[in-house]
């Protein structure tokens, strides 16, 4: 069973993960972890904090000699940061003058639920959790996933769809190669594989850069390589949509989870939105489209997923994010010692997370795809696990 929980504040010392589950025998490219921790860390909107932080995660355990052991994998991250915190969040009492409130909750952060919730005076312990910088620990062990997935002939990435107002168009085809361009670039300005929507968006962050205020978006996971038959109908727990949209709405500031067309299908008339059904006997043996045993589609609106069940096409899923939730302009608030109306606190903070939220999303997707591979597969090291995996592609070969 893949299985993982991270630790850490955003101003602590280090944020720590722990994963286990993965077989042994799976090499870990350490420069693969680091850049995407490093691509996290990208696009335009993000504040200062992103200036001081240089992520990479330190192994302690799980990997020895360049590979996973079948044993727990422990891995640390340096906040660069809590140097300048180490007074005002100390693990020991310290000095209570140094202390840094979070006065008045910020609308659309965890401060106020998360005070009322822990019997807290301030949101300081609040923010210091449920930031996003515990997506880093995320990105780390998903990074991982990927790791494993890519042994199976499976890639997740991600591209931004919308920042704001600004919109890739419906009709831009965005194919998996466009994407592994994207993610090849040393620059990252919004993540978007369309140059003038990218330009419209980055408009859209300079304005909410020049006003104070935050904006939103829309990024789009794709996963490729995905053979048919991963989840299941069988149980309601059990099925991929489900996994997938609890995993990525588990992120901060996701407000709503997309499987492939589902919003426009909602509105739109059966014959135009499901898929039709082909077959292409020659396909049926090459590589590249193994996974669903020579059946085609005219359309992927489904996303990849019926029924609850990988069908054998691309997975999409789409993530929607709300503007962050700290402004430079703040909103309405609440003192919490006064009671008296006064303006939400703030903190440096970004102004469009929207590219970043995508790698972590890749990150939720992978873990979830991972887990799913290895649940039909199983196999406590990688060669059984290719093994059992390359038994179940014969199968889908010779239906
Ligand atoms: C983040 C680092 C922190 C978080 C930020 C995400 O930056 P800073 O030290 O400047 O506060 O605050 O998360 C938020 C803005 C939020 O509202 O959760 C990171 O590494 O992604």
């Amino acid at each position: 069973m893949l299985k993982f929980s991270t630790a850490g504040e955003s101003h602590g010392e280090a944020l720590i993960a722990l994963l286990s589950g993965i077989p042994a025998g799976l090499p870990i490219d350490q420069a693969f972890v680091d850049r995407e921790l490093w691509r996290r860390q990208q696009g335009f909107g993000r504040g200062g904090r992103m200036r001081i932080e240089t992520d990479q995660a330190h192994f302690i355990s799980g990997v020895r000699h360049g590979q996973t052991i079948g044993s727990p994998i422990a891995l640390r991250i340096e906040n660069k940061d809590w140097k300048n915190w180490e007074e005002s969040l100390p693990v020991g009492a310290g000095d209570p003058a140094k202390h840094k409130s979070v006065a008045s909750p910020r609308p659309g952060h965890a401060d106020l639920a998360g005070a009322l919730k822990y019997n807290l005076p301030e949101a300081r312990y609040v923010l210091e959790r449920a930031s996003a910088r515990e997506s880093t620990a995320r990105v780390a062990v998903g990074a991982i996933a990927k790791l494993l997935l890519r042994e199976l002939g499976i890639e997740v990435l991600s591209h931004v769809i919308a920042v704001g107002g600004a919109k890739l168009p419906d009709d831009a085809s965005v194919d998996f190669g466009k994407l592994r361009t994207l993610h090849a670039k040393n620059e990252v300005l919004l993540n978007c594989a369309d140059a003038a929507a990218e330009e419209q968006m980055r408009l859209e962050v300079d304005k909410a850069l020049r006003t104070g205020d935050s904006v939103g978006g829309v990024f789009e996971v794709v996963a490729h390589g995905i053979p048919a038959g991963l989840g299941t109908y069988a149980n309601w727990d059990e099925r991929l949509d489900g996994q997938l949209a609890a995993a990525v709405m588990s992120l901060q500031a996701v407000k709503a989870v997309e499987i492939g067309r589902g919003i426009h299908a909602a509105t739109a008339m059966g014959s135009t939105v499901h898929d039709e059904i082909g077959y292409d006997a020659k396909k049926k043996g090459a590589n590249q489209d193994s996974g669903s045993a020579g059946f085609t589609r005219a359309s992927n609106n489904a996303g990849g997923i019926e029924g609850g069940v990988s069908n054998g096409q691309e997975i999409i899923v789409r993530g929607y994010l709300k503007p962050i939730s700290t402004l430079r302009r703040p909103l309405q608030s609440v003192d919490f010692k006064t009671r008296e109306t006064v303006k939400a606190a703030y903190e440096r903070s970004d102004v469009c997370v929207v590219p970043a939220a995508g790698v972590g999303a890749e990150a939720m997707v992978a873990l979830t795809l991972a887990k799913c591979a290895l649940e039909k597969f199983g196999g406590d090291s990688m060669l059984e696990l290719k093994r059992n995996f390359d038994g179940y592609m014969q199968q889908l070969k010779n239906f």
